[in-house]
């Protein structure tokens, strides 16, 4: 049987990274339009798009369209205010939650811009990560579905997954639900079959590629610098010749 990922998550983390800058929405959105239009030009996959925070409430509204026009099929805002950093610094970097009464806004904001009934606005909860509770992740959880959120994630940096567990267990318990998604950056010994008996709908390995090719080109680099000359690296670290011209069939 063929095993295939069902989609593409563009990561603010990885999108800002490629371009060497810290993941803080240094990288705008028009910069991240453009990367998206590369990307839908060589995919059918479904897109769901790392919105960040969404960016200021009266701007939020003309991404959604642009992100429908483009063809993507979901958008994730953060319910963080101001300088958002990465979630997985936690408490460690100065960062704030958005009030619910504000991010509830968004929300409403993005769904009554949308014109298209399939595409998703998802609200990201940042209780956890920020130390507030499971009763405020919880809370939150259900009124970002009253305002129209289409989904929610739960976010949470710690590698036991405990926490994250526990909000499924509340979550599952709601009368009014939508798909629950995770990004198990830490809590990273779940298995995909686990999720799903916990209710998760969606599971994005968020940065793992990157991850794995950087550690490598490094390497790479490296041993061209020490080598002062390429043919050891060639030969333990790269894919031929002819594997990398033949990668994209004409
Ligand atoms: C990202 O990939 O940019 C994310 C997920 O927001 S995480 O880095 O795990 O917070
Ligand atoms: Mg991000």
């Amino acid at each position: 049987k063929l095993k295939q990922f069902d989609g593409i998550w563009l990561s603010s983390l990885t999108v800002s990274t490629i371009m060497g800058k810290p993941d803080n929405e240094l990288v705008d959105f028009t910069t991240r339009f453009r990367v998206l239009e590369e990307i839908i030009e060589v995919t059918t996959k479904p897109i769901i798009v790392d919105g960040d925070t969404g960016g200021e409430l009266a701007h939020f509204g003309y991404r959604i369209k642009t992100l429908e026009r483009l063809g993507v099929s979901a958008i994730i805002i953060e319910d963080k205010r101001g300088y958002k950093r990465n979630s997985l610094f936690g408490t460690d970097m100065d960062q704030h939650q958005e009030s619910i009464e504000n991010f509830s806004l968004k929300i409403k904001e993005g769904k009554n811009s949308s014109i298209n009934d399939d595409f998703m606005i998802i609200g990201r909860i940042e209780s956890l990560i920020l130390k507030k509770g499971m009763d405020d992740a919880l809370t939150r959880s259900e009124a970002y579905i009253n305002a129209g959120a289409d989904g929610i994630m739960i976010h949470s940096k710690e590698y036991d997954a405990s926490e994250i567990k526990s909000f499924c267990k509340n979550y599952n318990n709601f009368s009014k639900k939508v798909p629950l998604i995770v990004v198990p950056s830490t809590f990273n010994s779940i298995t995909e079959n686990e999720f799903e008996s916990m209710g998760v709908n969606i599971v994005i390995y968020g940065n793992h590629l990157l991850r794995s090719s950087y550690p490598n080109m490094l390497k790479t680099a490296e041993l061209i610098l020490k080598s002062e000359r390429c043919k050891e690296a060639s030969d333990k670290y790269c894919m031929s010749i002819k594997d990398i011209i033949n990668l994209i069939p004409e």
